[in-house]
């Protein structure tokens, strides 16, 4: 797997090196998706709107139903044969999550729901283990919201205090500014890897560099950065990174937290119930091994499953060929955006990724929304689950276009043309 090359400036991040655009076949990737292939209001589909969720390839949808069909039963408790497929099933699944962010040891992948579940695993099981009164939680202003209020409501039950490092109008963190809130207080920082509402890609390597000289854990929020950088936990070397299977061509209901085992050991449960327990009496409870210890209940078998068939087919592609592709298809839409009058990019750090987040004139994101989607755009438009940020840039919300590997220059034109309508009917 490719890693971040040392970015040159503390606030510029290469991504991916060039790939001749002819390694990747978009029009094969696009065949195994169905759904890109349906007609939406008597348009052709433009699906814009994958940072919110991606479509599944075939791929996934037929591992979950084979699953269904031929394996289903429950795992880890049943001495018979199908429980037995489906635990290998499951278990195999965590290791194929694994090898995908490099993990050190498959009990490092906690399955959860998804990012937000996992965060506010962290928060609730590490978080309360370490910070206690007037100590303090660094985030960055560029966060989602699940990023944000489990630590808001971890801070206002322990008497701990929020703090904020602050951004730049083209939305780059301001590293300098984020090492100087890392104080004697700080007992952790959040972060996100790749912003959804502006798409910058933080340099998350230097910043764990930075918050370990002071012995600062660092949580990575990976939802939108698992499906469109390398997600390489070793190499960063962050103490938790978190994603959601549904936002990198899995299916909803899975998702995955990442956590060093040191941590995770130390760590107490967060939910209890079956599975999670070596032993119960009413006295008392002894927990599992990790990562049982954390997934209470039974767990989300096919989902994990699905999820597994989505990083397998993830990584048959050329990837740096499909990354290069996506790289390609976001500077072919910065650009076509940029030649629209009236149009301003909200988001413009070097190197960022995915997503194409804009005002127009001051037609209401909503309207733009609307009219493109009787053209059969599908974007998304609001706050982004980002309101702290909205605020720092003095809008209300912005329309944006994100990428899926799948999406082609064709589709920005179609977008383009659609803005151009937009114009006609508010401008
Ligand atoms: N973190 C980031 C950076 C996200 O983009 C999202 C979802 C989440 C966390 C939460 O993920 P979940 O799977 O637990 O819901 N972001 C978006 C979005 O940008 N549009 O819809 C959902």
């Amino acid at each position: 797997m490719r890693v971040h090359p040392s970015p040159p400036e503390a606030d510029v991040v290469t991504l991916h090196e060039s790939v001749p655009p002819d390694a990747f076949d978009v029009e094969r990737v696009r065949r195994d998706f169905p759904i890109l292939a349906r007609p939406v209001r008597g348009k052709k589909l433009v699906y814009l709107d994958s940072a919110a969720t991606t479509q599944k390839p075939r791929q996934v949808v037929e591992a979950m139903a084979r699953y269904f069909d031929q394996e289903n039963a429950n795992v880890h408790r049943g001495v018979h044969f199908l429980s037995e497929r489906a635990t290998e099933a499951y278990e195999g699944a965590r290791e194929r999550v694994r090898k995908f962010l490099n993990a050190r040891h498959a009990s490092e992948i906690v399955f959860v729901r998804g990012t937000t579940e996992a965060l506010n695993l962290v928060a609730f099981t590490f978080g309360r283990l370490r910070v206690g009164v007037g100590d303090e939680v660094l985030l960055t202003a560029m966060e989602h919201h699940s990023n944000i209020v489990p630590w808001q409501m971890l801070c206002a039950d322990r008497g701990a205090k929020l703090v904020v490092a602050p951004i730049d109008d083209r939305g780059v963190l301001l590293l300098d500014e984020l090492e100087k809130r890392i104080g004697p207080r700080t007992k952790l920082l959040g972060v996100t890897h790749v912003s959804n509402a502006l798409g910058t890609v933080n340099p998350l390597k230097q910043i764990v560099a930075l918050a370990h000289a002071r012995g600062v854990p660092v949580v990575v929020d990976g939802a939108q950065g698992a499906p469109h950088v390398p997600a390489d936990v070793r190499d960063l070397d962050c103490d938790f990174y978190a994603f959601s299977g549904h936002k990198i061509y899995g299916p909803t209901g899975i998702g995955v937290l990442y956590g060093k085992a040191e941590h995770l050991e130390a760590m107490p449960p967060w939910q209890g119930g079956g599975d999670m327990i070596l032993s119960v009496s009413f006295e008392k409870t002894t927990y599992n091994r990790v990562p049982y210890k954390f997934e209470a209940g039974t767990p989300n078998m096919a989902g994990a499953i699905g999820l597994g068939a989505a990083l397998d087919w993830l990584e048959a592609l050329p990837r740096e060929a499909a990354w290069a592709h996506e790289d390609e298809l976001l500077a072919y839409g910065t650009e076509a955006l940029s030649r629209i009058r009236g149009l301003r990019l909200v988001g413009t750090a070097p190197g960022k990724a995915a997503v194409l987040s804009f005002v127009f004139e001051d037609i209401h994101p909503h309207d733009i929304g609307t009219v493109l989607d009787r053209e059969g755009v599908a974007i998304r438009t609001g706050h982004h689950c980002a309101q702290p940020l909205m605020q720092r840039l003095g809008i209300a919300a912005t329309a944006r276009a994100s990428l899926g590997i799948y999406n082609t220059r064709g589709e920005i034109d179609a977008l383009v043309a659609g803005l151009e309508k937009v114009r006609r009917m508010f401008a």
